[in-house]
């Protein structure tokens, strides 16, 4: 009777032991030697997300509509009241060691921002639209097939392709905050992969090609450069309709800590609900996987260009991300008038200081789930 209740005690404790090391197990990076910051905020993320989701803005402290590296400013918070609780910026251009990236934006200047915003309690996110090492003219938009396969290890550019990695590294190790520890930032490279306007496009590699070197940057950023302060995210376009085409080429469970996508809005949102009902599906879709290998969720990258639409933040952007629970949505750059099209047009994809969408804006921040940076910073996500 003794040895039974012994040996239940025993069955008891292993089952517990059993089930706290795969609470354990899921809840850090990736990246076993994660620093102690990105630890918290990839387990801050997953509350988080209980709360809402991160309002997020690309080169948000950069420019403005009207304006042009101006301290402190930023159209969001003009705008709404506040800053975005998550900023993005672009790595392309660290390449050939240009001093500015594609759009412009100096990188010492944006080093500065994702400090700025980081001491604030923001959280960062970091694409990079690689150059095609072939067609340079074209940058990330040369569709030649095939690039792919010549930076693989073995390939005529893999070398090359390595020399930006470093330049990368040497950017991301760069990026402190004030008592020297080393800013997290959710890392997602080539993103839009299942769309074909980059070169590392659905038609331009193969499923096994674009796997290998999602992997390889991963091994080379971890282990050869002995950078741990990144947290990896898989972006696909909003172009899948099922979990299969989705996770065609995820580059696996052991390199990935959150799954998005990219959906812009094209039609006129008050003749066709596409956009909402499209990527309500999509999040749906993700949502599922990422309950089943408990990642997070995102919409890395969206908006409605100009936002013609007064009430699009509620109507429209709100019911498409509907009860889904993400951990953040980003809208795009607010570059103002462009110099690529005939005739110029205004490209920008959040709401400025008198803006047509700023009331509907502002309700939309003064929703619970919508988290800008106050919001953030008082959930102390990187502690
Ligand atoms: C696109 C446009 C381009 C820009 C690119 C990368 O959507 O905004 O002007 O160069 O993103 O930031």
């Amino acid at each position: 009777m003794h040895k039974q209740l012994i040996n239940t005690i025993f069955c008891v404790l292993l089952v517990f032991a059993f089930s706290c090391s795969a609470v354990a197990q899921d809840t850090i990076p990736i990246d076993k030697n994660a620093t102690k910051e990105t630890i918290a905020l990839y387990k801050n993320l997953f509350k988080l997300r209980q709360k809402g989701f991160m309002f997020g803005h690309q080169d948000d402290l950069a420019y403005g509509v009207n304006w042009r590296y101006q301290k402190d400013r930023s159209d969001v918070k003009e705008s709404a009241g506040d800053y975005p609780g998550i900023y993005g910026y672009d790595l392309c251009g660290l390449e050939d060691n240009n001093p500015n990236n594609l759009d412009g934006v100096p990188f010492k200047k944006m080093r500065q921002y994702i400090k700025e915003g980081y001491e604030r309690g923001g959280v960062i996110t970091l694409s990079w639209h690689f150059k095609s090492p072939l067609g340079k003219e074209k940058g990330a938009w040369d569709t030649t097939h095939g690039t792919v396969a010549t930076i693989l290890p073995g390939g005529s550019n893999h070398q090359l392709f390595k020399t930006w990695l470093d330049n990368g590294a040497k950017f991301i190790k760069s990026l402190k905050g004030k008592n020297g520890e080393s800013i997290p930032i959710l890392f997602r490279p080539f993103h839009e992969l299942t769309g074909s306007w980059f070169w590392w496009g659905q038609r331009e590699c193969t499923a096994e090609e674009f796997k290998t070197i999602f992997r390889f940057i991963i091994y080379y950023l971890k282990q050869e450069k002995k950078i741990n302060n990144l947290l990896y995210v898989y972006n696909t376009a909003g172009d899948f309709n099922n979990d299969t085409e989705f996770l065609e080429r995820y580059p696996g469970d052991d390199v990935i800590d959150m799954i998005s996508f990219d959906a812009y809005q094209y039609e006129d949102p008050l003749k066709s609900d596409g956009f909402v009902k499209d990527v309500n599906k999509r999040l749906k879709i993700i949502e599922d996987i990422a309950i089943k290998k408990n990642k997070l969720t995102a919409l890395a990258e969206t908006g409605y260009e100009a936002i013609p639409y007064a009430e699009w933040w509620n109507q429209t952007l709100l019911k498409a991300i509907g009860d889904n629970k993400i951990s953040f949505v980003l809208v795009w750059r607010n570059h103002g008038m462009n110099n690529w099209d005939t005739p110029p047009r205004m490209h920008y994809y959040a709401p400025y200081k008198g803006h047509l969408s700023e009331a509907d804006f502002k309700k939309f921040y003064n929703l619970d789930k919508t988290l800008f940076e106050k919001e953030v910073n008082a959930e102390g996500i990187y502690k």
